[in-house]
């Protein structure tokens, strides 16, 4: 058999398998709560359950240190061991693990690398607890002071942890209900069998039962979020309770699942078992429980507990969920808010901030699996010129690779990587490849031989280097939670290592749940190895994280530092914001799938991972047109924004439509690129506040319910508000303009009032978009091949203006690209309009020493939205000159709206102080 005929056969096979085993998404193939013991079980239990209480409490080393122990001592159990702390801006930290001294079987996984180094630093040092009878408990309860206005309590009898305002209203409690149960570790006896089957895959589990389960209450609050990676509403809807029948909790369980559905609880790519709260009276509220084995969570429909006895303030609503664990410790923490943003910024202090991600990934990807060869490489890039169309990267998928090993290229269809790359970055355009986490057991591939030679994998429960199916057939897994592996690896994307990788070149990981065609849950089996004795069950939600990890810092070396890095992620965990970018996976070209990415992506956002974006226009089947058009329209919006598809559907780049829809879609995509500014200020916030770029309405309207279960729309930062259309034909859309203020259609420049519903009539054309009265815009007007081309061209600020007739606005800008921006190399500005004056002011701290950013850049244009027409001139000082106001369109090509008071070529440089006095 000829060479090439050999790997279309092993091409066609593995496909085969693959497909057979997965294609469609099927039920049975996954395990449901019944099926897993720990679920079932927790799920089981009655409220009032548990029988601990908590004794010894004392202070040491700043921490509230006590006992958990049983009730009645008849009970066969060890204490248990809890530690409370408390940390800057109102977080409270609990941990319960069994006790060292006591010599357990086994240490227990907690999950290292997560939690920043600077987050210890923020350890505020209890010197004291005080004490309270609550009710009519007969021991008292435990008090220390959480910041301002704030406490944490321990209360011992029956055992609770809640965290309340000074004297007053619960926010958040665990263990009211008494749902609480921590399975201690134990040497196996005779009778024990402590196996466990599914589908024909045996998970040996040699340390048996282990898991954590307990109740978690947020009070004063209407709906709870997070927790993702699902594909469900933003909201999240009851698993449990009055009404609900046969429903599954939220699993959050990292798998590689094909075709998934657009509402379902179960487990995707990823995990981050952070939920936050909302109510009117009282704001926000998280709890975060940093766990990496697999979670089952529920969120209980009210009237769950209804004849459970247990009482709880009834003047406070509430919501309660149940956590369930299989493995690890109780490290929980407790945010207090009280505003959306807040609880953003202390979950960012624990997990970190998102990374600054470079200027020109926050632009427009092209992907698709496969771009063939360097010609069709060449074909698709020229395309995006011939159709003025602009685009930053283009994207390689598994077949660029030799028979999937990863770092090296098909030499037949890749046969000049480098040239391949240069002529791509000529035109200031990047290339991303793809590395997956399995590797090819093949003794002639370089990293398999040093990998297998070093010991670097994943072992199975017999300690032999563990052997699963994926892409290239038989493979290993590097064992990511080895600091030494990370290191090693990170090597493998030198410039030298990789060969035929250039500085413009970054990378995407895919398949990092891991997953493992022929394992169980096509993923890896709970009771594989890893570095130091743990077992893959107590990690598994953070395996793909650590891949993450390894290859971002691989790519820092690379650039010696300077060059921040850009890798895409499938698989997630808490942290992940640290490392790059990610994405939903492998959604479908429907029209439900395309609603569901916008609960998805403001889910991630939520719980930190602001950069992430969905396929857009799925990546399963063929869109329509009119759906690819309005996935487009809708995805320019994303905070990462991509278009990507299956290798099975047509090809489906712009301009492959008719004339018509490649012009909508290259409006679509022109708006992203004349955005930029504005984007990229919004990525700077993220990075300093942990708040995202694309939030739900309710972040920034905290007190309007008719907000808080909307995922129709989403504000991009606080400026701006996109209405999806997630139907065919549609005709008219309803939206939902929050707040007093005004809002200015985005294209026409036409108002809204605020605070009301408006039936709008919709046309193919665009989604619709508003500017909140009271904002300014930056923009980047004109039209280039790619967003590294615009780095010197002109400004537009539009001014959008709110009954008192003021607006605001910031800039952020820097080099897009090295990491000089931390020692403060970079433009800050805030733009502040009020009567009739609008002055640029510096609001960055300054650099230090040599590091500073330089532009040029000016303004050419200032658009007045909300002006009256009446005024004819401007003073620009210091340069004290006059200039005219006159009437321009919004949009300098196909500008819909009426035309709107303008200054052109006011000239200012965008890194100076000034002022435009309207006269
Ligand atoms: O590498 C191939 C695909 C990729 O295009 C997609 O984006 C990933 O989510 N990959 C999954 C593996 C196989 C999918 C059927």
């Amino acid at each position: 058999m000829s060479n090439s005929a050999f790997h279309f056969l092993l091409l066609f096979l593995t496909l085969f398998l693959h497909l057979t085993i997965v294609f469609s998404w099927k039920k049975e193939e996954f395990r449901n709560c019944n099926q897993t013991p720990f679920c079932k079980q927790a799920r089981s239990r009655k409220p009032g359950y548990c029988s601990l209480i908590a004794t010894d409490i004392s202070v040491v080393d700043g921490n509230v240190n006590a006992k958990l122990i049983p009730k009645t001592s008849d009970q066969d159990s060890n204490p248990l061991i809890l530690t409370l702390s408390v940390y800057q801006d109102g977080i409270l930290r609990l941990k319960i693990d069994e006790d060292p001294n006591l010599n357990p079987p086994k240490k227990r996984f907690e999950v290292p690398d997560v939690i920043v180094p600077e987050f210890e630093t923020k350890k505020l040092w209890l010197q004291r607890v005080s004490t309270e009878v609550i009710g009519g408990d007969s021991e008292p309860s435990s008090v220390v002071y959480l910041g301002d206005g704030f406490e944490g309590v321990i209360r011992a009898d029956p055992f609770e942890i809640f965290v309340r305002e000074k004297g007053g209203k619960r926010i958040l409690s665990l263990n009211s209900h008494g749902l609480f149960d921590f399975e201690q570790l134990r040497v196996k006896k005779e009778e024990d069998d402590w196996e466990e089957n599914f589908r024909g895959h045996t998970d040996t589990r040699p340390y048996g039962p282990q898991s954590i389960s307990f109740d978690v209450s947020f009070y004063e609050s209407e709906f709870v979020y997070g927790i993702p990676e699902h594909a469900t509403r933003l909201a999240l809807k009851p698993t449990r309770g009055p009404g609900i029948d046969h429903s599954e909790p939220y699993r959050l369980f990292n798998l590689d699942v094909f075709e998934y559905l657009h509402e379902s609880p179960f487990g995707l790519y990823g995990s981050v078992p952070f939920m936050l709260a909302h109510g009117k009276s009282r704001g926000t509220s998280g709890f975060f429980w940093l766990n990496a084995a697999e979670m089952q969570i529920d969120v209980l429909g009210a009237g769950w507990d209804a004849d459970s006895g247990i009482s709880l303030p009834s003047d406070q609503a509430r919501i309660d969920t149940l956590w369930m664990s299989e493995a690890g410790v109780v490290d929980a923490f407790f945010f207090i808010g009280p505003g959306p943003k807040d609880v953003a910024r202390q979950y960012t202090s624990v997990t970190g901030m998102p990374a600054m991600p470079q200027h020109f990934a926050v632009a427009y990807h092209q992907c698709r699996w496969n771009y063939r060869d360097e010609e069709d490489v060449e074909l698709v890039d020229s395309k995006f010129d011939e159709f003025d169309i602009p685009y930053d990267v283009l994207w390689l998928d598994i077949e660029h690779t030799d028979g999937k090993r990863y770092f090296t290229w098909d030499k037949v269809l890749f046969p000049n990587p480098e040239e391949m790359q240069k002529k791509l970055s000529a035109k200031g355009r990047h290339m991303v490849t793809i590395v997956d986490p399995h590797i090819k057991r093949d003794d002639s591939y370089y990293i398999h031989r040093e990998a297998t030679q070093k010991g670097y994998y994943v072992k199975d429960a017999k300690g032999n280097d563990y052997d699963g199916w994926c892409w290239p057939g038989s493979s290993s897994y590097l064992d990511m939670l080895s600091p030494e592996v990370r290191d090693w690896w990170g090597e493998k994307f030198s410039l030298q290592n990789y060969v035929g990788s250039t500085p413009s070149l970054y990378i995407w990981n895919d398949m990092n749940e891991p997953s493992v065609f022929n394992g169980p849950e096509v993923t890896m089996p709970r009771d594989a190895l890893h570095y130091g004795g743990v077992e893959h069950r107590e990690l598994h939600n953070a395996y793909g994280y650590y891949f993450h990890m390894a290859t971002s810092n691989g790519l820092v070396k690379r650039g010696n530092g300077q060059d921040r890095p850009f890798v895409l992620s499938r698989a997630i965990f808490p942290g992940t914001q640290r490392y790059g970018a990610v994405w939903t996976g492998d959604n479908t070209a429907d029209w439900d799938q395309l609603r569901a990415s916008v609960s998805m992506v403001l889910t991630l956002g939520l719980t930190g991972i602001s950069f992430s974006g969905a396929d857009v226009g799925g990546f399963f089947g063929n869109p329509e047109p009119e759906l690819l058009v309005r996935w487009y329209q809708l995805g320019a919006y994303y905070p990462f924004f991509r278009a990507h598809a299956h290798h099975d559907t047509k090809r489906r780049e712009p301009w492959l439509f008719g004339e018509r829809n490649t012009e909508i879609m290259k409006d679509a995509i022109r708006m992203r690129y004349i955005l930029l500014p504005y984007f990229y200020t919004l990525f700077r916030e993220a990075n300093t506040t942990g708040v995202p770029v694309m939030r739900p309405l309710w972040m920034e309207f905290p007190y309007d319910e008719a907000t808080f279960s909307n995922d129709e729309a989403f504000m991009v930062g606080k400026s701006l508000l996109v209405q999806g259309i997630f139907t065919e034909k549609a005709k008219s859309v309803n939206v939902y303009m929050p707040g007093e203020q005004a809002w200015y259609d985005l294209r026409t420049g036409i108002t809204y009032k605020g605070a009301s519903n408006h039936k709008l009539g919709v046309s193919e054309e665009s989604i619709p978009a508003f500017q909140r009265a009271g904002t300014i815009i930056p923009r980047k007007d004109r039209l280039r091949r790619s967003s590294t081309q615009m780095v010197n061209d002109p400004y537009t600020l539009v001014i959008a203006l709110n009954s008192s007739k003021s607006a605001e606005g910031e800039l952020y800008i820097d080099d897009g690209k090295s990491f000089e921006f931390e020692q403060g190399a970079y433009i800050h500005r805030r733009f502040v309009f009020s009567d009739g004056k609008l002055t640029s002011i510096n609001i960055a701290p300054g650099a230090s020493g040599k590091s500073q950013f330089l532009s040029n850049c000016i303004v050419e244009r200032i658009i007045l939205l909300g002006h009256s027409s009446g005024s004819k001139s401007a003073l620009i000082e210091p340069a004290n000159l006059k200039v005219d106001v006159e009437l321009g369109p919004l949009w300098l090509r196909g500008s819909k709206g009426p035309l709107v008071p303008t200054i052109r070529r006011p000239n200012v440089r965008i890194a100076d102080d000034w002022s435009v006095k309207i006269l």
